[in-house]
């Protein structure tokens, strides 16, 4: 089942169209950039929310960036595996990556090489999950669940993370 963080907190009512953009000094591909675009398509099939990326990295809502180690937050990533990202609740919008994981963009993560690859879709998916105020389920099959395996793609919304979502916006 679904949780919610401490408190509930939500993006308000008045704000429903959410721009996001991508911290400058990773100059990302489109590739890269077009996975977070469909990660963010997902939640907005099933919510009144939209999302539109925007080249301000400081007045966006929501702030997407690949960070190495200690990056200033006092959260520091660790190297490969362990923490791969973490998002904060709302209306932080803060959304970091570990810029050592093995990121998967595109091909088929289900026959890589590399043992420690990790789908950057479906960790986009769980994240964005995070930003708009959804903790983490005991639903297996949700994509709010608190373990991925590596080497696997999840980024379809489960029916428990739906009505999570649905209660919140
Ligand atoms: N990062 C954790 C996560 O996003 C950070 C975290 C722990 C967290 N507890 C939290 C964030 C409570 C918000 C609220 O869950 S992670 C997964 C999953 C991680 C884990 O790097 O461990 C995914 C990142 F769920 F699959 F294990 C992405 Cl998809
Ligand atoms: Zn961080
Ligand atoms: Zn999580």
């Amino acid at each position: 089942h679904y949780s919610f963080f401490e408190g509930k907190p939500v993006w308000p009512e008045g704000r429903r169209d959410l721009t996001y953009a991508f911290y400058t000094e990773n100059e990302l591909t489109d590739t890269v950039k077009e996975v977070f675009t469909r990660a963010f398509q997902r939640w907005a099939e099933v919510t009144p929310l939209t999302f539109t990326q925007t080249d301000s990295y400081y007045t966006a809502d929501l702030k997407i960036g690949f960070f190495v180690g200690d990056h200033g937050d006092g959260e520091a990533f660790d190297g490969v595996l362990g923490t791969l990202a973490h998002a904060f609740s709302p209306t932080s919008g803060r959304f970091h990556l570990d810029g050592d994981e093995n990121w998967v963009v595109s091909g088929d993560i289900t026959t890589s090489s590399i043992s420690s690859a990790i789908d950057l879709e479906s960790v986009a998916v769980h994240e964005i999950g995070h930003l708009l105020g959804l903790g983490h389920s005991s639903v297996e099959e949700s994509i709010m669940y608190p373990t991925i395996s590596s080497r696997t793609r999840k980024v379809e919304l489960a029916s428990d993370d739906i009505l999570g979502i649905q209660e919140l916006y």
